[in-house]
């Protein structure tokens, strides 16, 4: 693999500018209700061009064409609210997502919990289109509508102890049938290096194809990490804490072999369950190879230089 200090985020991979936001008719946030409105959904040409940006260049076969939303929304992993694929589309609506606050907590100037209006207050949410690839050996195109992390972890002023952030999801037994069982240790519990948390590819989601974002897809926050197994975003936030030690996330405390703490997609690297050299996109019938990092290679190989990729699995 070729490791080298990547140019910036090429701009068909992201959509930071306001010029663009505007062609597009994206909403520039100025508040919660802002957040949940209407934002347009795009035509499908726009997307699926938006697309192309990444997938071209890194190689995939065929063309990044968004996923239904259909299938974004109906074939989901939330084992908060059951383990079987159609079981968050069929539990999560009971979910209330409002009031909604998130805790930040630990190595910030800035502790506090924030309502969730204040969180978005003054983000401008735009539309990514993200490969997203589960560990389990199948992969999404999703058009997601949100910011950057980093954009909100700056305003809480992390200290220079602030190495680690860790996200927890919400622990609602009676509204998330799931967890009255004991399939996983909750809250579910995930979280990244602060170098990564501070990448600008990695995303607060806020909602997908235009729209809020759907219970069974971590509404009213999530976070989308792009590059790395799909179990490393969180659903449903309600806490980030900034640490200085790495923190005990739920899967790799439940099964360290299988899934590690920087899960970064990787064809070399199989995981004890499963072979990552392919995937199946859904709604495709042929597998297609998987790309190392998920694609995502040029914008985020740096982060590992000098590590064992094999070993820090
Ligand atoms: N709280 C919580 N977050 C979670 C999960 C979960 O079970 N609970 N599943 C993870 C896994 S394994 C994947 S692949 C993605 C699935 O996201 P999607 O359903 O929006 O495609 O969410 C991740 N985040
Ligand atoms: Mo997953």
């Amino acid at each position: 693999m070729l490791i080298r200090r990547p140019p910036d985020i090429p701009s068909s991979e992201i959509t930071p500018e306001r010029g663009y936001l505007d062609r597009r008719a994206f909403i520039a946030m100025a508040g919660a209700a802002a957040a949940v409105a209407a934002v347009p959904v795009l035509g499908r040409d726009l997307l699926a061009r938006a697309a192309g940006g990444g997938s071209a260049r890194a190689g995939g076969s065929g063309a990044d064409k968004p996923t239904p939303y259909d299938d974004i929304t109906h074939y989901n992993n939330y084992y908060e609210f059951g383990t079987g694929k159609t079981d968050p589309a069929r539990y999560a609506g009971q979910l209330v997502t409002s009031p909604w606050t998130v805790e930040v907590a630990g190595e910030v100037r800035k502790p506090a919990t924030y309502h969730l209006e204040d969180l978005l207050r003054g983000q401008t949410i735009e539309e990514r289109i993200y490969r997203h690839r589960c560990v389990e050996g199948w992969s999404m195109v999703i058009p997601w509508n949100g910011f950057s992390l980093r954009n909100l972890i700056t305003r809480f002023e992390p200290t220079s102890r602030a190495k680690f952030v860790e996200f927890t999801t919400l622990y609602r037994p009676s509204q998330m049938p799931g967890q009255r069982t004991d399939v996983l240790p909750w809250p579910y519990v995930e979280g990244l290096r602060m170098d990564e948390a501070m990448h600008p590819l990695t995303m607060v989601v806020t909602g997908l194809y235009g729209r809020p974002l759907p219970n069974q897809d971590g509404a009213p926050i999530r976070i989308h990490v792009p590059w790395k197994y799909g179990f490393k975003s969180g659903k449903s936030i309600v806490r980030i804490r900034l640490m200085e030690t790495q923190p005990a996330t739920t899967w790799n405390t439940y099964a360290p072999s299988w899934y590690g703490f920087y899960a970064n997609v990787n064809p070399d690297v199989d995981t004890v369950r499963w072979s990552q050299a392919t995937e199946r996109r859904i709604g495709e019938f042929f597998r297609r190879p998987t790309l190392l990092f998920n694609g995502y290679g040029d914008q985020v190989a740096s982060l590992y230089e000098g590590m064992d990729l094999r070993k820090d699995y």
